[in-house]
């Protein structure tokens, strides 16, 4: 069953949660910050209800989230580790199954025998659990999930207000994405009425980057090219080894890049350690990126969406730059 509307969800779920005693939360491979905040936003909520639950990231978790409430209990998953027993699998942000990444590969029939919830935002998610509620207007799965708990009168503690705001102001980038609306306005006061601590998250997020990023981002705007509304940038290997920079550093050079004046479009390609390359578009309205990273097999929102593209720097910039060009020729 798939529902859209986090009201006519909620009885849904309270049948399916209500019996449940050991409750396994998942979200996608190189989680962000609405990936952590939302899959610990519903620890808090499941532990205030006597639940046991646990959360096991995919892959390692975000620096600005290391010190959100409860962050020590996300156990991070790693090859051959078993799967922790549970009654029923929750899984938060993540558009289709494999994004789970390695959990996904080493125990998807486990998986796919156990009950599964999925809570989403992604327009590309076409709905593979037992019950889902898909709200592609929701500017982050973080309100989503807070507005179906309310929906449930289930108790939000404080913590959990606080994870689902780190949530709902990553995604937005404080209410600057053209996803944000009245309802993720509304949401947050809401979340900072149930005790929210703002100024943890905006700390956490905006004025902790590390001095490694933000050498990285300089030397990245460095490749920048542009070519009409199309702007591009590239993040060869080597330039995260001489940095030392994190792996979720090139976010920084993601927003970077939509500031400029006249953009209609930008892609950053980044060069894994794996070999393969990471590739970020965003756009304006008119745009659809969603659907030019399906082509690779990746997947997000209308305006930001990614692929990881099995090819070298170059390949992918022959691969992707013609087929940018020709949305931006088309929408014109
Ligand atoms: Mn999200």
């Amino acid at each position: 069953m798939i529902y859209t509307d986090y009201a006519a969800a909620a009885p849904a779920f309270a049948d399916l949660l209500n019996p449940a005693q050991r409750i396994l939360l998942l979200t996608h491979v190189n989680p962000d910050g609405d990936a952590i905040g939302s899959m610990l936003g519903v620890w808090h909520c499941l532990r205030a209800m006597g639940k046991t639950a646990i959360p096991l990231a995919s892959s390692a978790i975000p620096g600005y989230t290391s010190e959100l409430p409860g962050i020590e209990h996300v156990q991070v998953y790693s090859r051959g580790m078993p799967l922790p027993e549970a009654d029923l699998i929750w899984l938060v942000d993540t558009a289709t199954l494999d994004r789970i990444g390695q959990i996904y590969t080493d125990h998807h029939d486990t998986l796919a025998a156990r009950p599964l919830v999925i809570v989403d935002h992604h327009v590309t998610n076409e709905g593979g659990g037992n019950l889902n509620l898909i709200t592609p207007q929701s500017a982050s799965c973080a309100e989503l999930l807070f507005r179906l708990l309310r929906a449930m009168e289930l108790p939000v503690p404080p913590e959990a207000a606080t994870c689902f705001l780190m949530g709902v102001v990553t995604d937005t980038q404080s209410f600057q994405t053209s996803s944000s609306n009245p309802q993720s306005l509304r949401t947050t006061a809401d979340l900072l009425e149930a005790g929210a601590d703002n100024q943890a998250v905006v700390q956490a997020v905006y004025f902790s980057t590390p001095y490694s990023t933000i050498r990285l981002t300089g030397a990245v705007l460095e490749t920048l090219q542009h070519e009409d509304g199309l702007y591009w940038a590239v993040v060869p290997q080597a330039l995260m080894r001489e940095t030392g920079a994190a792996d979720e550093a090139t976010d920084e050079a993601t927003i970077r890049l939509q500031r400029v004046e006249g953009l209609r479009a930008a892609v950053l390609f980044k060069e894994r350690a794996d070999g393969t390359v990471k590739i970020s578009l965003r756009s304006k309205p008119g745009i659809d990126v969603a659907a030019i990273a399906k082509r690779w097999g990746g997947g997000g929102h209308t305006q930001a969406a990614g692929a990881t593209l099995h090819m070298n720097l170059d390949e992918a910039q022959q691969a992707v730059l013609p087929v940018l060009r020709e949305a931006l020729a088309h929408a014109q």
